[in-house]
């Protein structure tokens, strides 16, 4: 069994974070320590702690994340200057949260990612 993060609680509402959206299948709240002008967390409220554990049976949970994040991009007006959607799986990438999350990252020019 994969252990609860403190995404859990923002889930429940039991810790205060500032929710942009919510249904019965995901989360979304602004990021603590924001990397730019518009920075928020997309996350499933079913605990996969890292990409690795996705399944088959997450197709539709992981797609359901991407339109959100699109939903909220027009929301927060950063569709058509354009935005980066990020998820980070273990070490090498900086994962600090075992519990999968979508960064959504935009509202100025974030140049190139690679290179
Ligand atoms: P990552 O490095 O991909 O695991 O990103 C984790 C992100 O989660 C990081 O940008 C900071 C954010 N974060 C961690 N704890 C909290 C919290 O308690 N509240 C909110 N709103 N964001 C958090």
């Amino acid at each position: 069994m994969a252990e609860e993060t403190i995404f859990s609680k923002i889930i429940r509402h039991e810790i205060p974070a500032d929710i942009v959206f919510q249904d019965d299948k995901v989360t979304a709240f602004r990021d603590i320590s924001p990397q730019a002008p518009t920075h928020i967390l997309i996350i499933p409220n079913k605990l996969i702690p890292t990409v690795n554990h996705v399944t088959e049976q997450d197709e539709q949970l992981l797609g359901h994340m991407v339109i959100v994040a699109a939903n909220i991009a027009k929301q927060e007006g950063i569709d058509e200057s354009g935005y980066r959607l990020i998820m980070n799986c273990n070490k090498d990438a900086g994962q600090e949260v075992f519990h999968i999350h979508m960064h959504l990252i935009g509202g100025k020019n974030l140049g190139r990612l690679i290179g």
